[in-house]
């Protein structure tokens, strides 16, 4: 090696040097490299870490976890403590594996939109706890879906809601699942269509806080009601639980009703507000014909209607807000401090009742900060996200700290901290935002990873982290990867979800479904045309589905299989036409059979020896003259 080569290997170093000192400076622990063995903690740490997330060949987790999907339109299932992706619920957005998107129901949910931004699951609740019935979740775009938990699968999608515009405040449902709440990330002139200069935003533009109506029996989601508020950027919320139900948290930024670059202008106030809303006076108040119909909505405004909000102010542009299990506390996380604010909730109500406000915003009252913050927790820089333990301790996720903080609610100290890889967003701690939180575990939903997975480019995967809230001290017990783009997550009991393992027959109320080779066939009605097809090991009767070009096809599939595991598909390739159906499911998919010639269908999910076998033709007749 020449001395020039040695003098430019030893400035590298150097340079590689200070990079790795900035970053440990920055988050420890530094990022592994490529093909090493490398970590922070020792050998029998490891260990012990490698045995409790040892999840052995047959054996099953202890939880669910559903994590957002961000802008992929999906859920994501995990288990606990394994940390394996198990499953994808598609909701928003076409996923080919399960053929969701492609038959007419699943179409026709979507509507014409082709992705969403999931940010928050909100599993149904029964006194406060998961009951395993439907999972929640918001999409940005002003929408609400329900997750059927018996079979996985996306129900109902409501929406886009009117008035509403950027729902990221979204989709937390109430203690006993009365209703899923949701509000405006961006306010706009309401109804939408309405146009206003921007100038006017500070008295023209409008936030909304909404509450969708959710029947208990069914879980069908409805419109309910909104309230219409100065036009904040509402961001995060919770329900209030025992002492607290009744109520409904959440969190704005921009109180300022600036524009522009909002980095700068919404930034200027030392606090922020908490909207606290009485949903059950509200309720009252609709039921009693108070309010107005915008955009075909209920709406209140509490200037005609006072005594149901309230604002709290809380420092400094707060991101999360969270209810203690007890239903005592409400902790705001200003995202640009570094504490994180407990407000008491016997004290707002005490401050409520002697009108101990500060002043008013667009009418409704703001309440004194000191007369209802409990403490102000040293937690680190950047708070975002608080989440519960069975044993009093509260985690707040730290993003500019790089973190988590644990700490003790009612002494308010803070006991331990964990660096976490890197720049951490929500956090969630098992059953840890329910009355009846169960400790053991807490996954960090990491927004950087810097190099914690092998490299496949510039766009890094995620990195989700497992913790060990069992002991005094947190552990760091895994890294996995996540897909694009966690937000927040809730951790379940398995054994409190039942899932279903194949449709039972009986319960097939599709008027299009059969149950025997012999009712399949095509019949047609002018020039449209519906091919009843069963789908059953191994193979697709009819093997041949003769139409004319230009006829409307209908093809209902059922797949007679009662056995587990048994699915089949419907490829059919040059008309994009993808269909799954599981065992004793029926599905319809309408195409227009433009173009003539003859196309091959087959079935795409392996299903037994002669699923190649398990093939069929379509043939389009051309139009005659
Ligand atoms: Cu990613 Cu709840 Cu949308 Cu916080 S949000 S990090
Ligand atoms: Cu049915 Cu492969």
């Amino acid at each position: 090696m020449s001395r020039q080569g040695k003098t430019w290997m030893t400035w590298s170093a150097v340079a590689a040097f200070a990079v790795l000192v900035a970053l440990a400076g920055r988050c420890a622990p530094s990022a592994p490299k490529a093909g090493a063995k490398k970590s922070a903690a020792g050998s029998s740490d490891l260990a012990v870490a490698a045995q409790k997330t040892y999840i052995a060949p047959g054996d099953l987790d202890e939880f669910y976890m559903f994590a957002s999907g961000g802008h992929s339109g999906n859920v994501y299932v995990f288990g606990i403590p394994s940390m394996r992706h198990l499953s994808t619920i598609p909701v928003y957005t076409p996923y080919p594996a399960t053929g969701y998107g492609f038959d007419d129901e699943s179409k026709a949910m979507l509507g014409n939109l082709t992705w969403g931004d999931v940010h928050h699951p909100s599993l149904s609740e029964t006194n406060g706890d998961y009951d395993g019935r439907w999972l929640f979740v918001n999409d940005m775009n002003g929408r609400v879906a329900r997750i059927d938990l018996r079979d996985f699968k996306t129900k109902q999608i409501l929406g886009p809601i009117p008035n509403v515009s950027g729902n990221h405040g979204s989709a937390f449902v109430t203690p006993n699942t009365e209703y899923s709440m949701m509000a405006s990330r961006f306010s706009i002139p309401i109804p939408k269509g309405t146009v206003a200069p921007i100038d006017k935003y500070a008295t023209d533009y409008k936030g909304v806080l909404v509450a969708v109506k959710i029947d208990p029996k069914s879980g069908e989601m409805a419109l309910g009601w909104q309230i219409m508020t100065p036009p904040f950027n509402w961001d995060l919320g919770d329900a209030g639980k025992k002492v607290s139900d009744g109520w409904m948290f959440w969190t704005c930024y921009n109180s300022e009703r600036a524009t522009g670059k909002l980095e700068v202008t919404s930034t200027q106030r030392d606090r922020d507000y908490i909207a606290a809303v009485d949903w059950k006076a509200v309720e009252k108040a609709v039921a009693e014909g108070k309010g107005d119909m915008i955009g075909g909505v209920k709406v209140i405004d509490p200037k005609k209607v006072p005594g149901l909000v309230y604002l709290l102010p809380c420092g400094k542009s707060p991101h999360g807000v969270d209810v203690s299990p007890d239903g005592k506390y409400i902790v705001g996380s200003g995202k640009l401090q570094g504490v994180t604010t407990v407000f008491n909730f016997e004290k707002i109500q005490t401050a409520i009742r002697n009108k101990d406000f500060t002043g008013d915003e667009d009418g409704i009252p703001v309440l004194k900060y000191e007369s209802i913050k409990d403490a102000e927790v040293p937690v680190g820089l950047g708070p975002l996200h608080t989440q519960f333990g069975p044993d009093g301790y509260a985690y707040t996720s730290l993003f500019v700290d790089s973190a988590i903080a644990k700490w003790k609610m009612g002494t308010w100290e803070v006991v331990d901290k964990i660096p976490m890889s890197y720049s951490i967003g929500h956090l969630t701690a098992a059953e840890g935002d329910t009355c009846s939180p169960k400790g053991k575990y807490l996954v960090g939903l990491n927004k950087l990873s810097h190099g914690r997975h092998l490299s496949v480019g510039p766009s890094q995967p995620e990195s989700s982290q497992l913790v060990d809230i069992s002991e005094e001290k947190m552990k760091l017990l895994y890294d996995a990867f996540t897909e694009p783009e966690p937000h927040y997550a809730q951790m379940v009991l398995a054994k409190t979800l039942h899932p279903i393992e194949v449709y039972p027959k009986e319960e097939n109320k599709n008027p299009l479904a059969i149950w025997d080779v012999k009712d399949a066939g095509v019949t047609r009605k002018g020039n449209e045309v519906l091919a009843k097809v069963v789908l059953v090991r191994s193979t697709i009767t009819p093997t041949a589905i003769e139409v004319e070009q230009g006829d409307t096809v209908k093809v209902a599939l059922t797949n007679i299989e009662q056995t587990t595991d048994e699915l089949h598909g419907f490829g059919l390739l040059d008309y994009n036409i993808n269909v799954v159906c599981d065992p004793g499911e029926t599905k319809t998919v309408t195409f227009k059979a433009d173009k003539a010639g003859v196309f091959p269908y087959y079935c795409t999910n392996f299903c037994s020896a002669l699923h190649q076998e398990m093939q069929g033709y379509l043939i389009v007749k051309p139009r005659k003259g």
